[in-house]
């Protein structure tokens, strides 16, 4: 019996908050927002047709998950972590990557990064490709477009 009085009482309260009594809205709700740097890829060595790339990026307002890559500069971008495994270094890929706001994500040399295969014209030393990274929040999937710059082995 209380839950069929509440109704019409919240339904009531609706209306009298009806947009033209509302204050004016302040900031729209706070979704996560992404912001990078240092995004680069290498050269590739000696006519090889993989490369790998990286790139740090920021999150503020919501944890995120990296999920995926993709560039017109590339026909697939794998992500992949680093590390020593019995005295080898090994390259694995895994679906993902956590970036919060106490952790950036850093993909670098040497560490965990971005591997393009079947690598494209324009992947040269001087110039710049551009890479989508996917992401995955609560909400919506997210996108965010990485301006890399290509680097020669050495730079
Ligand atoms: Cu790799």
């Amino acid at each position: 019996m209380t839950r069929l009085f509440a109704l019409p009482a919240l339904a009531a309260f609706a209306v009298a908050c009806s947009p033209a009594d509302a204050p004016t809205p302040t900031a729209p709700e706070a979704g996560p927002v992404l912001s990078y740097t240092d995004a680069f890829v290498m050269e590739p060595i000696g006519g090889r047709d993989m490369t790998m790339g990286g790139v740090v990026v920021s999150v503020e307002g919501a944890d995120v998950r990296l999920t995926s890559a993709s560039s017109p500069a590339f026909g697939t971008i794998e992500l992949h972590t680093m590390a020593m495994t019995d005295g080898k270094m090994q390259m694995r890929q895994v679906d993902g990557f956590d970036v919060s706001e106490s952790e950036p994500l850093a993909l670098e040399r040497g560490g965990n990064h971005l591997m393009m295969f079947d690598v494209g014209e324009g992947v040269t030393s001087g110039e710049t490709v551009d890479i989508t990274l996917n992401f995955e929040t609560e909400g919506e999937p997210l996108t965010l477009v990485v301006e890399a710059d290509v680097r020669a082995v050495g730079e």
